[in-house]
């Protein structure tokens, strides 16, 4: 029969699993696919990326597309920071075209206590190099002009943290463009190959069963985000994981009025304008455990309710779609990041509402990681260890939302 598909798109078609890869990569997100590219630069191309869906079904297709660095801890700004500074030349790294819009980012303050968290938050950003810094209402308004901050409203704005290298990135470009670069390289991308069970012995894990066959690998990486609990327990390493939704959409097309992003974890929203003139806006995580990605009419009421107080001009906009994604909890807030007790199955975990952000500095430490044995400086402090040596990470407060 005639192929119907071009010989070569954007990566290959690889129509059969070999027996063996050095390094079998779970999941065919963002993690995934930028583990799988810096790979290459460690010369370590014996790799295949399963996903049982198609590449960035996951969290990396249903993020609301923001980037930043302006976290809480010492720990959590550099290594955030290393990430921004990553995107920011990865466009032309990748030669492709990722929209990177480094517009700024305002972190509204409603209450003399959020403006306390975010002078903290400040002094720790600049202590790392971080551009981040409190300004005032008139400034505010300088910046996002068309939103409405006057005194007669729920939330009155006293201040907000701004965060100029911040902003938004094609969130799909990214995905396509690591993907086309691993494919380059010669490792393999495998979409539709649901991993069912891990084979272990000892301390290693020696195969990965698939609905398309068994694989011997030297080294398995858990980049599944919203799943890592699952494919961790296959491995026999529990993780203290919940599992959430977080929703999200976007309005038709508006003409361009909004050039910042603006947040309020008192008002449970974060919203931006795309390229394409979209209001794209999110909410919290919804507080019970399910894996089940379905929209709440509650999540529509209050979003819309808040986002029209911030901007009323956005009354008569249609909503195109909404959607809802997992989000991996960690109790302090922090990632999982690295090796666990078997000594060939690494994790990329626990990235709540953060995972999208991280994806090019997890890519390069976890590449790292594999080629060298020896875990990076910058990710030392996100090992699962700490939960065991009461040695947390606490980011809590200083996501988009009010987690
Ligand atoms: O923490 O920047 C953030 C964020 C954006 C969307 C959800 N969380």
């Amino acid at each position: 029969m005639r192929d119907l598909f071009r010989k070569r798109r954007m990566w290959r078609r690889r129509p059969e699993l070999k027996s063996r890869y050095d390094v079998v990569i779970i999941g065919g997100g963002s993690h995934g696919l930028a583990t799988a590219y810096y790979l290459r630069q460690h010369g370590i191309t014996n790799v295949a990326v399963l996903d049982k869906s198609y590449i960035g079904s996951g969290a990396a297709g249903r993020n609301t597309t923001i980037l930043r660095s302006n976290y809480k801890t010492p720990e959590g700004a550099r290594f955030y920071d290393a990430s921004v500074k990553l995107y920011e030349g990865l466009g032309e790294d990748l030669n492709f075209n990722l929209l990177f819009s480094q517009c700024g980012h305002l972190t509204l303050a409603h209450s003399d206590r959020a403006m306390f968290v975010m002078a903290n938050r400040a002094e720790v950003n600049r202590l790392n190099g971080i551009d981040s810094r409190l300004i005032t209402p008139d400034e505010v308004q300088e910046l996002a002009p068309t939103m409405y901050v006057g005194p007669d409203t729920t939330y009155p704005i006293m201040g907000a943290l701004y965060h100029p290298p911040g902003g938004i990135i094609r969130h799909d470009a990214v995905v396509w463009g690591f993907a086309r670069g691993v494919d380059e390289g010669g490792a393999e991308i495998h979409p539709y190959t649901e991993v069912q069970s891990l084979e272990r012995r000892g301390d290693r894990i020696t195969a990965v069963n698939t609905n398309r066959g068994r694989i011997e690998a030297g080294t398995v990486l858990n980049c599944t985000a919203g799943w890592s609990t699952l494919i961790s327990e296959m491995a026999g390493v529990p993780m203290p994981i919940t599992t959430h939704i977080l929703q999200a959409c976007v309005t038709e097309p508006v003409k361009p009025f909004l050039d910042v992003v603006v947040v309020s974890s008192q008002m449970h929203v974060y919203i931006s304008q795309s390229d394409r003139g979209e209001f794209v806006m999110g909410s919290e995580i919804e507080p019970w455990t399910t894996y089940r990605m379905q929209g709440t009419l509650n999540f529509l009421q209050d979003l819309t309710k808040h986002t029209l107080e911030l901007f009323p001009q956005l009354e008569h906009a249609r909503l195109l779609r909404a959607w809802a994604g997992l989000c991996d909890l960690s109790p302090d807030y922090s990632p999982i990041l690295g090796k666990t007790e078997v000594e060939n199955f690494h994790v990329s975990a626990g990235w709540g509402t953060y995972g999208f952000k991280a994806a090019p500095i997890v890519g390069r430490t976890l590449a790292e990681l594999v080629a060298t044995e020896r875990t990076p400086d910058l990710i030392a402090p996100f090992a699962l260890e700490r939960f065991y040596e009461d040695d947390l990470v606490s980011e809590l407060a200083a996501a988009a939302v009010s987690h």
